[in-house]
């Protein structure tokens, strides 16, 4: 099986777009209906819209038509997307009352679950919304699949990835706690995942959505480029909301990791991200 998958873009979803961080267990409707929009007139190139007047037709039945499309035409009209969405209100919130972090273990089962629960049903809301608008979405859930190891590396299989790209699909992961062979289980941040994936399939691009249009200056400025975090160290604060996976200053260090360009752009220039434009801060 081909592992590099050229034109390939992988996409976090950051848990504060889609969800309202302030309460527990909040989807952030409004937001996570914008985004997926977005993405569904990207991925299926407009065809989606077409679908719109049909009122009679239940939102089950257009996605199946506008998936049947979009895998009649998957390879010409796009050439590959990996969603991966954050916590925000779900994860974090369980993974504070746990006190578990990307560190920090557990081995108590029901936390375990309760943290993966309500990773899963957020990730359930995701893919239904990305269904509404004709988006081929499929879940993958890290706990089932991916590990840290000794060493606290992440394995995470890549070939679940490549072969539902190679069949049209749009994998959609997420956030969760995994097993750690360290100290039970700990948080597997969204990020990871993005690097993981991005590099085991030699993804062109890389795209984080959040909720700030990139990263700001000390004048509120948004830095285009990124090259060293020295030179962004003394701006980065640390995230003002329940984050249990380091906030901006740690996705930039993730993202200087990273073999492929990266953007950090807010979600009203997602349609320009899927135009292969400049946005937001790139990180290189
Ligand atoms: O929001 C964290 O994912 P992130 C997932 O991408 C959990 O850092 C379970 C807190």
């Amino acid at each position: 099986l081909n592992t590099s998958m050229k034109g390939l873009s992988v996409l976090k979803l950051g848990g504060s777009v889609i969800t309202d961080k302030t309460t527990p267990e909040a989807v952030d409707t409004d937001t996570l209906e914008t985004v997926v929009e977005t993405i569904g007139s990207a991925v299926t190139s407009g065809e989606s819209a077409s679908t719109t007047g049909h009122e009679r037709q239940t939102s089950a039945e257009r996605s199946k038509k506008d998936i049947g499309n979009l895998n009649h035409h998957s390879h010409a009209e796009h050439e590959g997307l990996i969603i991966v969405h954050g916590g925000g209100s779900f994860g974090h919130h369980h993974a504070e009352r746990h006190n578990v972090s990307t560190t920090t273990g557990t081995s108590d089962a029901a936390a375990i679950w309760e943290i993966h629960d309500a990773m899963r049903r957020l990730n359930d809301t995701v893919i239904e919304a990305l269904h509404a608008v004709g988006v081929p979405a499929i879940p993958v859930h890290p706990l089932s699949v991916a590990t840290r190891d000794e060493n606290s590396t992440l394995e995470i299989p890549i070939d679940p990835f490549s072969r539902m790209l190679a069949q049209g699909y749009v994998p959609v992961t997420h956030g969760d706690i995994v097993i750690d062979s360290q100290s039970g289980a700990t948080i597997l941040s969204g990020d990871e995942i993005v690097v993981s994936v991005a590099e085991g399939l030699t993804a062109d691009r890389v795209g984080l959505c959040s909720t700030v249009s990139g990263v700001y200056d000390d004048d509120g400025s948004v830095i285009p480029k990124i090259t060293t975090y020295e030179s962004v160290a003394d701006v980065l604060g640390d995230s003002e909301t329940t984050d249990v996976t380091g906030g901006m200053a740690g996705k930039v260090r993730t993202l200087l990791n990273l073999e492929m360009p990266a953007h950090i752009f807010g979600p009203t220039a997602l349609t320009e991200f899927f135009a292969h434009k400049q946005v937001g801060t790139s990180i290189q």
